[in-house]
């Protein structure tokens, strides 16, 4: 058997703004990405409670959040993000003390596998969970929302039960009361088009799915896909806590067609590589600090030049911009042609990722 907990900080970005000015608490916060685009261009990337009451949500633009606001007294703050990478390190800091083994999936989410520290039972798991969560708040003055449960997934859907600063213990022999009429959406891995999918079969909560005719979901499916839904849904994935070794730096890298050291020619490749940088940091929910230029000469030889920026980006035209620079910066110290380029983007900040292995269903 095993006891996995999983800790997601409550709204976290907006939670973070609460503890730097505690007087704006009761306030509606909207912490903002801003695009760069007109004044109200961007998303919300996320807001506390009391402006989640007036409808505001993650990924809503903010002039949408403004209107839903109007006539309230709301503060829109432009996202810290170096900020609140800090926070998250002291908390998770935290956190690691309280398990066999800890595994951190974004900025604010994290999973312990509590099966030894808590000697196989759940009231301890559960008390265990309690004295990290005052450690937490009396340290950080953060709340958090910790579901327990046989697996990942279990304490996964555990910990959104009872948010904010919820505490949620499912045994395995609660999983047909507490999780089994939820809809089929709350199930990780379920995405929009899943969940229509399902919904045509008359899959509706998981429920369902945990006693559908698994060989009727594998043809559908397929044999890895229906495995997960089947023993996901029943409690009984085995996906075990494991710290992952997140990606310290993403690169691309292009041949010239013709070697050479004119600025002009090299930007279309620069361009190019600023575009394929951009999707993987966005496919992967990452930003960067950091952005590196390496020219590789005839010769074999390597120059490099790199910066750390203010704001951590993975947009597209802030890397083209920046590479640009880097570019001119570095074409001086090249004593000869240019048979290659790499971009580089490091320092990274995870954002909001979650469950990875599961993020190709959605
Ligand atoms: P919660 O957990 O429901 O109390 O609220 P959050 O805000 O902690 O939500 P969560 O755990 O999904 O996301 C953690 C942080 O990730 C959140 O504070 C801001 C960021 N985030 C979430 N969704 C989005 C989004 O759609 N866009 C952007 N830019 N950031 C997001
Ligand atoms: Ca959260
Ligand atoms: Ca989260």
């Amino acid at each position: 058997m095993r006891i996995i907990a999983c800790i997601d900080l409550d709204y976290f970005y907006a939670q973070c703004e609460e503890i730097l000015n505690p007087s704006i608490k009761d306030k509606p916060i909207v912490v903002c990405i801003y695009s760069g685009r007109g004044e109200e261009g961007g998303a919300v990337a996320t807001a506390n409670y009391v402006a989640r009451k007036y409808g505001v949500k993650s990924g809503m633009a903010i002039s949408r959040a403004k209107k839903l606001l109007k006539n309230v007294e709301a503060f829109f703050i432009p996202a810290k993000l170096d900020l609140y990478e800090k926070i998250s390190m002291e908390v998770m800091k935290i956190v690691q003390k309280y398990g066999d083994v800890f595994e951190q999936v974004s900025v604010d989410e994290a999973f312990l596998d509590i099966t030894k520290i808590s000697n196989e039972n759940y009231e301890k798991a559960l008390e265990l969970m309690k004295e990290m969560k005052k450690e937490i708040f009396i340290r950080e003055k953060l709340t958090c929302s910790v579901g327990i449960g046989p697996s990942k997934v279990i304490a996964k859907i555990a910990s959104g039960l009872n948010k904010p600063n919820g505490l949620t213990l499912i045994k395995p022999e609660d999983i047909p009361k507490v999780i089994w009429p939820l809809p089929i959406s709350e199930l990780p891995g379920v995405g929009s088009k899943t969940e229509n999918i399902m919904n045509k079969l008359g899959i509706k909560t998981i429920g369902d799915l945990a006693n559908y005719d698994s060989l009727k979901l594998i043809s559908i499916f397929g044999k890895k896909i229906a495995s997960y839904f089947i023993s996901a849904s029943q409690g009984k994935d085995a996906e075990p806590v494991k710290p992952t070794e997140q990606n310290k730096q993403f690169s691309r890298m292009i041949t010239l067609k013709e070697n050479t050291l004119n600025f002009r020619e090299l930007l279309p490749y620069l361009d190019t590589l600023a575009k394929e940088l951009s999707n993987d940091l966005k496919y992967n929910k990452v930003v960067a600090k950091g952005i590196g230029i390496t020219a590789i000469l005839d010769d074999f030889s390597t120059v490099s030049k790199s910066t750390i920026l203010n704001t951590p980006t993975n947009s597209y035209e802030d890397i083209k911009d920046t590479a640009e620079k880097l570019l001119m910066e570095l074409l001086p110290k090249c004593n000869k042609l240019i048979r290659r380029i790499s971009l580089r983007a490091y320092n990274l900040i995870y954002l909001y990722k979650s469950i990875p292995l599961l993020e190709y269903m959605n």
